[in-house]
């Protein structure tokens, strides 16, 4: 069956157990709230609903039920490759089914039409000044798609339905993933090849496409695949993912919805944290070790400096996990087995931190997790291969998260989810209940 086909049956077989949990189950009470949530950032309430992907604090995420390895070994792989397309993982994503090679090969079909990026679009980051943060290029650059959103054009029709307007979200959620990784390309050729652009490979699928619409060699293709697909999804309360479900909840279409997810994850306590981590990395190196090799005495020193001076030590922590993050130990494994890679000053220095750096969190007594998450990995990688504009990196991960969201949004719709609109209290209120015990 065709992607839309499945999701149309999923969606439909899935709708009663929601009517059912809302309708005999409503007031079942899941959780409470306490006054440091409150002030805390919400930190932990169970409040959001996904069956995209979980997070367990100690294993780490699993898409679908599957963890990192067991997605990668269970997705067909691209042609030649020990990684999935993520074509493939687009399909995993929206249905819960490992696609079919035939179905697998629809979607890289369908892909192809619909990444055609509109001109306008193209000149709308044109106008922007040059030195404008490549994330706001991207911010710009999907709202700009928003003028010939189909979902928008369905609520402006006349015939809004709320049973089939997630067909509308799908239709556009699928140009988004689609065209994100060309006005990636787009950007990157823009603010650091000097404008030359490389046109679409029609031949190639998103990840090899991506891979030389920036001028890259063969083997980036691999890290363009791996790199999407671990950064699409971490469940449903992560900066990026809230804010594209919270603003499409108001029938935003997808593009106003991930415009804005996309300016979350520009924030440096989140997606950012990857540019972050290299430029620290590289100030230490150019600083220390010029002519000698980094020692554990030497980084120590330089991570007590950080903390010292008020900075979070990036690329550590998480609000949820308790553990190494497994996205952290995917890239970790793809350095391990790459070569040129294993061996690069670079990488050595990263893992050297992370020999040293949760000894120094868990003696600063701070950070509930001292362990390193996505972003200390993701940066050595790009620059190994020559991507080496690290304020670049977040549009990468942007690329990648357009996937859960995309995905998560269009189940949203499926499942009628209410407009989202949780309840303030103020701090007189909050001190009338600790009175009150
Ligand atoms: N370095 C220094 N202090 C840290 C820290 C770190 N890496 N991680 C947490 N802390 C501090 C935190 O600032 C807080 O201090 P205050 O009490 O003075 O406010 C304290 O430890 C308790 O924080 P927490 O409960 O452990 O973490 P939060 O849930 O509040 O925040 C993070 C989670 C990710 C924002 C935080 O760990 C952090 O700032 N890490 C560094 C930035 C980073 O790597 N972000 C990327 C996260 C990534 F997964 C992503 O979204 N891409």
């Amino acid at each position: 069956m065709a992607l839309k086909e499945t999701l149309k049956q999923k969606i439909e077989e899935h709708r009663p157990r929601t009517t059912r949990l809302v309708k005999e189950f409503g007031k079942v009470i899941i959780d409470q709230v306490t006054i440091d949530q409150c002030i805390g950032g919400a930190r932990d309430i169970r409040c959001l609903v996904t069956d995209i992907s979980y997070l367990d604090p100690q294993e780490g995420i699993r898409f679908r039920g599957k963890t990192i390895p067991e997605t990668f070994e269970a997705l067909p792989k691209a042609p030649g490759s020990d990684y999935p397309t993520v074509e493939s993982f687009w399909y995993f994503l929206l249905t819960g089914e490992v696609p079919t090679q035939a179905q697998v090969d629809e979607v890289v079909a369908e892909w192809k039409v619909r990444q055609e990026v509109p001109q306008y679009v193209f000149d709308a980051i044109r106008a922007l000044p040059k030195e404008s943060h490549p994330m706001v290029m991207l911010s710009v650059g999907i709202l700009a798609l928003q003028k010939d959103s189909k979902f928008c054009g369905f609520y402006n029709s006349g015939k809004f339905n709320k049973m089939n307007a997630w067909e509308y979200v799908y239709e556009d959620a699928y140009d988004l993933v689609a065209r994100i990784p060309v006005i990636a390309a787009f950007i990157y050729n823009l603010k650091y090849r000097g404008d030359k652009q490389i046109g679409i490979d029609k031949g190639a699928d998103c990840g090899a496409n991506f891979a030389r619409m920036i001028g890259q060699c063969k083997e980036y293709e691999d890290v363009a695949r791996m790199y999407f697909i671990l950064h699409s999804d971490h469940e449903s309360g992560n900066v990026s993912a809230h804010t594209t479900h919270l603003v499409h909840s108001a029938l935003s279409d997808p593009y106003y919805a991930y415009s804005a997810g996309l300016n979350g994850l520009a924030g440096p306590l989140h997606g950012l944290a990857n540019q972050e981590v290299l430029d620290w990395t590289i100030k230490f190196q150019e600083k220390y070790c010029k002519d000698v090799e980094p020692t554990k005495e030497l980084v120590t020193k330089a991570l007590w400096d950080t903390l010292n001076s008020g900075q979070v030590i990036p690329g550590y922590g998480h609000a949820v996990l308790r553990k190494t993050d497994p996205r952290y130990t995917s890239q970790r494994e793809f350095c391990l087995k790459t070569p040129g890679l294993k061996d690069d000053p670079l990488f050595k220095l990263v893992a050297m931190i992370f020999e040293v750096a949760p000894g120094v969190l868990m003696e600063h007594g701070k950070a509930k997790n001292p362990w390193p998450n996505v972003d200390a990995q993701s940066g050595v990688i790009q620059w190994y291969y020559g991507v080496k504009e690290w304020d670049f990196y977040t549009v990468l991960f942007g690329v990648g998260r357009a996937l859960g969201c995309m995905a998560n949004i269009t189940w949203d719709r499926g499942l009628g989810y209410a407009i989202e609109r949780p309840k303030s209290v103020t701090t007189p209120m909050l001190e009338k209940w600790a009175e009150e015990g």
